[in-house]
């Protein structure tokens, strides 16, 4: 399965209104081509912060499931979050890594995803559950189950750099994104 296909996976399996928490490029607007959600927090240009924006949702919105969409780039570049997510464990957070072993949105240039075991590191540092997912079938079950229970869950999505269809951008502006999900809040 590439990026795209998982995303579909995920979004088509959501119960309702949950918030998402997309990582910048490619991710948020793959998310954004399945299904445009006011409940859908799109980070522009800021890499590594969909886990920290999240974190924090998490905390102040206890009664509302999030869903963070992150990319293997991005996580290795906020990796303390995951330290934080794992002590504070919130548990109504959900954390999703799509890593196809590059930052595919800035043109495939290797990250080092290959070296670094992403569940095991998650599950040590103290999230509930954490599982390593390479097809499809798997994506859609243990996302309909831990959707069911108290995380922090996470699981680390195995895609294929592969892109079959060019998504476009995010036509909102920041300010846009954050009134919009705002409202939805409400
Ligand atoms: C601090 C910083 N460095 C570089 C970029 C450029 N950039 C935007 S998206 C991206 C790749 C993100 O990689 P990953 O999280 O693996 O997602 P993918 O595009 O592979 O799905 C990069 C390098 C940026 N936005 N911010
Ligand atoms: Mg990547």
């Amino acid at each position: 399965m590439n990026r795209l296909e998982a995303i579909k996976i995920v979004i088509e399996n959501l119960s309702g209104d949950e918030l998402l928490v997309h990582a910048n490029g490619a991710i948020s607007r793959e998310s954004f081509f399945c299904k445009n959600r006011k409940e859908n927090f799109y980070l522009l240009g800021s890499m590594g912060l969909a886990s920290s924006v999240g974190f924090g949702l998490a905390l102040n919105q206890p009664n509302k499931k999030i869903v963070i969409l992150d990319g293997d780039g991005n996580v290795l570049m906020g990796f303390g979050n995951l330290a934080l997510i794992g002590a504070f464990k919130p548990k109504n957070l959900i954390h999703l890594v799509f890593d196809n072993q590059v930052y595919g949105t800035t043109g495939n240039q290797p990250t080092i995803s290959k070296y670094i075991p992403f569940s095991e590191v998650a599950k040590l540092l103290g999230y509930r559950t954490s599982h390593y997912i390479d097809k499809e079938d798997s994506l859609k079950k243990i996302f309909k189950e831990i959707l069911k229970e108290p995380g922090p869950h996470f699981l680390h999505i195995k895609v294929s750099p592969e892109v079959t269809q060019i998504c476009p951008r995010i036509p909102y502006s920041a300010k846009e994104i954050k009134e919009r999900f705002i409202s939805s809040l409400k």
